[in-house]
């Protein structure tokens, strides 16, 4: 059952557990075509996460800032496609939580290794900040965090486990979030990896 945390935000415990496996394996022949690589912030800063994109659009950072691009900077071609049990499980979801008009057009891929984290931030390079965002957490546990509009408001966490997935849109779309550091451990399907992956509209 779903889990209501904040305005507009939704977690579903478990939702993707039976098809992980196999969205699993459809991201890994993603990330065979667009390799994982590291982003440098604006700041020059190596994200300690892997990162890479599926989707029309992928979202991309370095020293000039970040912005969402057509062909991965990496090989110059445009990212694989959303694998499409992912795609229609993203949408279904998105209208269980309230938002029945959920076209994304962009998959960011995450790869968390011990040690990796996310630090606070605010999604706010997409071009319609109505449509929500669906992330869909895999293999090793993290802790999330959130705070409200500003990033020294009182902090919240919520543990994020393989399968979990989280709808988040409505007033709460700005609201800062991060990944604490990953702690070590194994996963059966991911081995010493969170995988995480965020479906947006561009
Ligand atoms: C709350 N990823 O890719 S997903 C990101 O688990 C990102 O790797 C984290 O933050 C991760 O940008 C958190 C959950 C999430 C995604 C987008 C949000 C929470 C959000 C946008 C607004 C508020
Ligand atoms: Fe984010």
């Amino acid at each position: 059952d779903p889990v209501q945390f904040a305005p507009g935000a939704w977690l579903y415990p478990g939702y993707a557990t039976q098809q992980a496996a196999d969205i699993l394996a459809a991201i890994r022949a993603c990330v065979r075509q667009a390799p994982l690589r590291h982003f440098t912030t604006p700041g020059n800063k190596k994200m300690s996460v892997l990162s890479s994109n599926c989707g029309d659009f992928g979202w991309v950072s370095d020293t000039k800032g970040y912005r969402y691009q057509a062909l991965d900077p990496l090989t110059h071609a445009p990212w694989p496609k959303i694998p499409s049990l992912l795609y229609e499980d993203a949408v279904r979801v998105a209208e269980q939580a309230g938002y029945p008009d959920f076209v994304p057009n962009a998959c960011l891929i995450n790869v968390y290794k011990p040690g990796a984290k996310m630090g606070l931030h605010q999604d706010r390079d997409e071009s319609d900040l109505t449509h929500p965002v669906v992330s869909y957490s895999f293999g090793l546990p993290a802790r999330f965090i959130w705070a409200g509009q500003s990033r020294t408001g009182a902090k919240q966490r919520l543990p994020l486990n393989h399968g979990d997935v989280l709808v988040w849109g409505g007033s709460s779309r700005l609201n800062y979030h991060g990944i604490d550091k990953l702690v070590d451990g194994t996963h059966p399907l991911t081995q010493q990896t969170r995988v995480n992956l965020t479906l947006r509209k561009a």
